[in-house]
């Protein structure tokens, strides 16, 4: 490195605090008296561009006309990752592709409203275009993005939605990749890869759908929630974002009628602002949100009605949500929620299944859910990007706590732009699930290479970014690097780490886990006086493989490596500091190709299709054991299978 070199590589390692640009909107669409939603979800006509010529599309303006007139097209359902529906290569395919479906508007819907088009998540960039006029681009996968199309749509006749979806993965996209070219026996080809340990599913992964609003509209509703006198007495805080034209002179016009509603349907709590957009509502009697197993009706949420009135009293939006009133804190050795010390124990996940890949589905959903309640979870990770905002939902009503992490993993080499994008990731991923009482933590990264120069800088502008967006949760993320070289935790609220003994080190080891995991946790402890998690540990499992002594990727031992890490788990709960205990993997899942990998990482409790393996049995009994010892909940008559009444 000559002396310039070495003077472009000191700038990189400046980094500064740059304004990123603001969410606006994106409520959840949900119909009301004043609101229509409609799916565009279906079988879309779809064409995956040349490898070589990735922007050719675009230069042809293939979104001008049906993209059948450009190119022969073949069905693709949405939502759904598109790589394993086919029987060719599509799996492995680096660049665009292209969807387009027609759809109808009704003429009724002309009529002094405005329609927008919204996506639960393209993966990783979208263009989108209607009737070939550009409406809405979005980087960043797992989150959602929307356009107004008010002006753009045919009323009463047929419209065409095109899309495209590019997938590659550089150093400056969140999760970060890298594409290079390289000989093959064609010539030369494209290839994608990533560090990071599960397959780079892409495409239109979530619902698509168009919604209605008046013209005037809630655009924003932002809730926050306090208890007291015991968490009988609760506070709803809301604060509410008007779009539409009278929005400017409305701050002194408008008025907010708020609504609360317990599950019964009865009215709880009610007010109206007197020419403000926010205020709060007060009741007595509260039930609180609690989570699963830490309270006999765990999940309660009560209904928020929002009711945007002109000053006339005319009624102009009504927008609903969920809410559930509950307190987090945290200090140098516990988390509490409602005031009461939580001990996590729940797994890190991936939202992943065979060919639907990371497509939303409702069946996979609610059957994830019924596992996570059979085994007595109370918590997950979103390992290692935002879930499905359906999900985030599920979680609310069934009282399962989410550490909600961004997509960033394995960050490194930190520049200007990658800073930008993570913190961006964190702005929409906070401003989509503020609302929702079941995050209870955000992770700002997983296994991020925090041990490099300028990691310091970048994690606590990282940190101090989300503490900006939200004081009401607190901040971890999930530590690989040893503890002797981590520079992000002083930034951190919450240390969580990850490690695999008698896998990745002492692989088979079996008599080298416990007092390792205990001397680690007690050290990461020493270092930052924090409380701490382990956030990941497990063993890969082939279903059906048995050996006894027990030996790597065998059920014995998966179910062994468990045992020895809660044995560490039990003796670190009574020092105090330790909250949590997160196995890695909920269930089964597909990774790039890899000689480490079988079909996918197969860390699972679960497999891929969501039947236990032996382990899930053992899990089972320990996590209601916890429940039961913590938080008094009652055992599952299944919980143990008879085997004499000489053993009790
Ligand atoms: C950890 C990663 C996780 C991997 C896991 C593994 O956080 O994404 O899947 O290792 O290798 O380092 O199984």
């Amino acid at each position: 490195m000559g002396i310039m070199g070495l003077w472009r590589f000191l700038k990189s390692l400046i980094l500064v605090n740059k304004e990123v640009p603001q969410t606006r909107g994106m409520l959840y669409p949900r119909e009301s008296e004043t609101r229509e939603v409609r799916s565009l979800d279906g079988i879309w006509n779809f064409v995956r561009s040349d490898q070589a010529n990735p922007t050719q599309g675009v230069r042809d303006e293939w979104y001008t006309k049906d993209l059948s007139q450009s190119r022969p097209t073949i069905p693709m359902p949405v939502p759904a990752s598109y790589n394993d529906i086919t029987t060719d290569n599509l799996r492995d395919h680096v660049g665009t592709v292209w969807y387009d479906r027609k759809f109808f508007v009704p003429r009724s819907w002309s009529k002094n409203q405005r329609i927008w088009l919204r996506f639960g998540s393209v993966h990783y960039e979208a263009f989108v275009w209607i009737n070939g006029q550009k409406v809405v681009k979005h980087e960043i996968g797992h989150l959602p993005f929307e356009a107004e199309v008010t002006d753009i749509l045919n009323y009463g006749a047929e419209n065409r939605i095109t899309v495209m979806c590019d997938n590659a993965l550089i150093q400056t996209t969140v999760p970060q990749g890298k594409i290079t070219e390289v000989p093959n026996d064609n010539g030369m080809t494209i290839i994608q890869s990533y560090t990071f340990d599960f397959f780079n599913y892409a495409g239109i992964h979530r619902s698509v759908h168009l919604y209605t609003t008046p013209r005037t509209f809630i655009e924003e509703v932002e809730v926050t929630t306090a208890l007291s006198e015991n968490n009988s007495v609760g506070e709803v805080f809301y604060s509410v974002s008007v779009n539409g034209s009278a929005a400017n002179e409305a701050i002194n016009v408008l008025n907010i009628q708020a609504n609360l509603y317990d599950k019964e349907g009865a009215k709880v709590a009610n007010t109206t602002s007197d020419g403000k957009l926010d205020g709060c509502l007060k009741l007595t009697g509260v039930k609180p949100w609690w989570p699963y197993l830490m309270h006999p009706e765990p999940g309660y949420l009560y209904e928020l009605e929002i009711k945007l009135l002109a000053a006339n009293e005319e009624l102009l939006d009504v927008y609903r949500l969920k809410v559930g009133l509950r307190t987090l804190s945290w200090n140098k050795s516990q988390f509490l929620i409602n005031g009461k010390p939580v001990y996590f124990r729940g797994f890190g996940r991936h939202e992943d299944s065979d060919i639907r890949g990371k497509g939303l589905d409702n069946a996979l959903m609610v059957r994830d859910f019924n596992l996570l309640k059979w085994i007595g979870a109370n918590a997950y990770r979103t390992s290692h990007y935002p879930y499905s905002e359906e999900s985030m939902q599920f979680a609310d009503q069934h009282g399962i706590m989410i550490i909600d992490e961004c997509p960033s993993v394995d960050t490194e080499n930190y520049s200007q732009e990658l800073l930008g994008k993570h913190k961006s990731s964190l702005e929409q991923l906070i401003h989509r699930d503020r609302n929702h009482p079941s995050v209870v933590m955000w992770s700002i990264a997983n296994e991020p290479r925090t041990a490099s120069m300028n990691a310091d800088s970048y994690f606590e502008l990282v940190a101090n970014f989300t503490r900006s967006l939200d004081k009401t949760r607190p901040i971890t993320a999930a530590i690989a690097v040893p503890y002797t070289q981590d520079k992000s935790g002083r930034h951190l609220d919450i240390i969580s780490f990850n490690r695999y003994n008698a896998w990745y080190s002492n692989t088979g080891r079996l008599d080298m886990v416990t007092q390792n995991v205990i001397d680690e946790a007690t050290a990461w402890n020493k270092q930052y006086n924090k409380p701490v998690i382990m956030s990941e540990y497990g063993a890969d499992t082939l279903e059906g493989l048995h050996m006894t002594p027990a030996y790597v990727w065998s059920e014995e031992f998966q179910e062994e490596v468990f045992a020895r890490h809660f044995k560490a788990f039990d003796q670190l709960r009574k020092k105090g500091w330790f909250i949590g205990e997160f196995v890695w993997n909920f269930a089964d899942f597909k990774t790039a190709q890899s000689y480490t990998r079988v079909g996918g990482n197969k860390k699972g409790v679960f497999t891929r299709s969501r039947q236990p393996k032996a382990a899930a049995h053992l899990l089972r009994k320990r996590y209601f054991a916890l429940g039961r010892d913590l938080d008094q909940c009652q055992f599952p008559e299944d919980l143990f299978t008879y085997i004499a009444d000489l053993i009790s």
